[in-house]
């Protein structure tokens, strides 16, 4: 029997998106200085969602100082009283749930289904989960009365715009830090949605200060003096620059960046579960994942059986209208992150690999790439070394336990692997000998606020999330006179 599809579309009416949007520093929403709008488009129509402001390095200087005076109050409270407002807004996040939801859809391109049961979740899981910290800092481990930084200037990608924001705030605050964060160009709108819960949460002013704008206003963030903690989330290659501007200055600095996973399947892993979580490391925000399984590492007796399953399924999938509930894979966020996508594809075919997609239509407008496996990949391909950052997956193979970890090691990067086999022992040799900050048995993108995340090599610096996330926040009291 013929399946009929039935498109379920989440209505749009739900979020109110203002024509134009400030920055909002010192608790207000205010003009820039340099008097530039930028457009923020929803990649699933290229049709404009709203303006926003670009901020100058005086807009970034206003807002340091506006946290820096906040910064004496806030670091002041006691963290119960902390924890109120993180609980708070932890509350609002999952009263206006819906309304986020669908806004991070349509700035975002990814499916209303990852937005709704993914992201918003997990973003009011770090803000309860940061709250619960903030009055118990002293049993943490960092010496009994650990001190807050002071400002931490956050930069975030476009990947999960409001998740990285609730991953970086939730943190710093509980921990009596003040925040000037600056979202990317492509995603502006949930972090200023985000500001009005600061308001509407009764956050004192200057606590969360968001600063709208590009590259170089991240810059100015960065390079402000007056800022203690730099957190960034996005490219090795601005992680490099910004590690650079950093050095010498005192500042504490977390870098999140890239990533070239290795899924890696042996022959007695059960074929339908690694499908399933090959298709979740790689489709999942359409690829758009620091720690994407992008390397499909699979034991040779295997390899055929577990390619004919795969390609299966991903005939399955659907790809099309993020707001429509049954869409698997949204739109890419931006033409620039398309051209990206579509320039390694092509270099995979000229370099030899065979490329493979199922049958599918996409849609006319907006930015769209189908799902794609690459065969007959070898470890100098391009696609077998970059980060694509894309719903592309790099297929290897290996014969022994010693050559998955040899191939899931040769890379740069060094941010996670999944491991897809019923031996226990074997996942512990493996998760042992694997450099990579997170290894998954048995699963893939599994997040949760209390487990660490972050990598090793050109993947970065520094773990977010759980009791390690406090640590890029604090700065260890001094020991007592007697344990010296
Ligand atoms: O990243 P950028 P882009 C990877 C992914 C992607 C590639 C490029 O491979 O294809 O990076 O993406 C701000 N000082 N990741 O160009 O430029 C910028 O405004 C301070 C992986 O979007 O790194 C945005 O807010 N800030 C990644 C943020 O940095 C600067 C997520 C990220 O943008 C700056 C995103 C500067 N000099 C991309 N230049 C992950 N780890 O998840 C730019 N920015």
């Amino acid at each position: 029997m013929a399946f009929e599809y039935a498109p379920a579309p989440e209505s749009r009416a739900v979020v109110d998106i203002a024509p134009s949007y400030g920055l909002f520093i010192d608790g207000e929403f205010t003009e820039g200085a340099q008097g530039i709008l930028d457009k923020t488009v929803s990649p699933a129509t290229e049709e404009v969602l709203a303006e926003y402001t670009r901020g100058g390095a005086e807009d970034v200087d206003r807002a340091v100082r506006a946290a820096r005076k906040a910064f004496e109050s806030w670091s002041a409270l006691p963290g119960r009283e902390r924890a109120k407002y993180l609980f708070r807004i932890a509350r609002i996040v999952q009263e206006r749930s819906r309304e986020l939801a669908v806004l991070e859809t349509l700035d975002n391109g990814k499916p209303i289904r990852e937005s709704r049961d993914t992201d918003l979740p997990l973003v009011a899981a770090h803000f309860f989960y940061y709250a619960g910290w903030a009055d118990k800092l002293s049993y943490a481990g960092f010496g009994e009365n650990p001190r807050p930084l002071g400002v931490a200037g956050q930069v975030i990608p476009w990947n999960f715009p409001l998740l990285m924001l609730a991953w970086k705030i939730a943190p710093a605050l509980a921990c009596g830090n003040t925040v000037v964060l600056k979202p990317a160009e492509t995603t502006p709108l949930s972090a200023l949605f985000f500001a009005d819960i600061c308001r509407q949460a009764g956050l004192p002013k200057g606590v969360v200060n968001i600063v709208t704008g590009d590259g170089a206003t991240g810059a100015a963030l960065v390079a402000h003096p007056g800022v203690d903690k730099v957190a960034f989330t996005g490219s090795t290659e601005v992680g490099k620059a910004i590690a650079r501007t950093v050095a010498g200055t005192g500042k504490k600095v977390t870098l999140e960046l890239g990533g070239k996973a290795a899924n890696i399947v042996f022959d007695d892993a059960p074929i339908d579960q690694a499908v399933e979580g090959i298709v979740n490391g790689i489709f999942f925000n359409q690829g758009h994942v620091c720690c994407a399984g992008s390397r499909l590492l699979v034991q040779e007796s295997v390899a055929d059986e577990l390619l004919d399953a795969l390609k299966r399924r991903m005939a399955t999938l659907r790809v099309g209208d993020p707001l429509d509930k049954n869409t698997d894979i949204g739109a890419v966020n931006s033409a620039e992150q398309l051209a990206r996508i579509t320039e390694l594809a092509r270099s995979g075919e000229e370099e030899g690999a065979e490329r493979w997609s199922p049958a599918c239509e996409l849609p006319d407008s907006g930015y769209w790439f189908a799902p794609t496996l690459f065969t007959g990949v070898t470890q100098a391909h391009r696609i077998a070394r970059e980060e694509i950052f894309g719903p592309v997956l790099s297929v290897l193979t290996f014969r022994t336990p010693a050559e998955a970890v040899e191939k899931a090691n040769n890379t740069p990067y060094g941010l996670s692997a999944g491991i897809w086999t019923e031996k226990g022992s074997r996942i512990l040799w493996m998760a042992d000998k694997l450099r990579a900050g997170v290894v998954w048995a048995n699963t893939f993108n599994k997040f949760d606020p209390t487990s660490p995340f972050g990598g090793y090599k050109e993947s970065g610096y520094g773990r977010e999330g759980g009791r390690h996330g406090l640590e890029a926040y604090l700065a260890p009291s001094k020991p007592k006179a007697s344990e010296e």
